[in-house]
């Protein structure tokens, strides 16, 4: 089916656009996540915990995505490369490396205060390292932020991240709200 096709490297794309092209020159290289770790220093400090997650993870993330991709040419990563990332990813019953990788650093980047749940002020704090505002974050976090029965909670937990996240890359249905953890689509 083409629409869910689209919505699914919409959301891809949205990822591949915010939170890693980061000088929107369309490829990812390591020079994007060099200069988000240089963000997150100069706002954050270097002796933040936040600084160190990005400095440790990042490059680990880094090799396990060009290892996925498995091409001779390891420092690019075009749009097409991270949409077959994310289709075999989909596709895949066992999560991915880089997939792991990636949600356990994007919580712990979060999770500011290390009481593993992210609340509202660390989502629009850690969104806004990577240029989206506070009016989109506090909207998205407000879509996604339900427990069981609908009521609208103040944290998230981190294996209720880990689900929203698996609906932020594998659902195929808009209305899970998963489809806001990552801000505006
Ligand atoms: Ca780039």
């Amino acid at each position: 089916m083409p629409e869910v096709r689209q919505f699914l490297e919409r959301k891809w794309k949205h990822a591949f656009t915010t939170f890693f092209d980061l000088d929107h020159n369309g490829i990812i290289e390591w020079k994007d996540f060099k200069a988000l770790i240089d963000v997150i220093g100069e706002v954050r400090g270097k002796k933040s915990d936040v600084f160190i997650i990005a400095k440790l993870c990042l490059p680990d993330i880094w090799q396990k995505l060009t290892e996925a991709i498995g091409k001779e040419d390891h420092e690019k990563i075009t749009l097409s490369d991270w949409f077959e990332l994310c289709w075999k990813s989909k596709n895949s019953p066992k999560e991915p490396a880089w997939q792991k990788a990636y949600v356990d650093y994007m919580f712990r980047l979060l999770d500011e205060s290390g009481d593993h749940f992210v609340d509202q002020a660390e989502y629009v704090q850690v969104l806004g390292f990577f240029g989206v505002n506070k009016k989109d974050s506090n909207h998205s976090f407000d879509q996604f932020a339900f427990d069981n029965r609908g009521n609208l909670i103040n944290s998230i937990s981190k294996r209720h991240f880990h689900t929203l996240w698996k609906q932020f890359f594998h659902s195929e249905d808009p209305e899970a709200p998963g489809t806001h953890l990552l801000g505006k689509i």
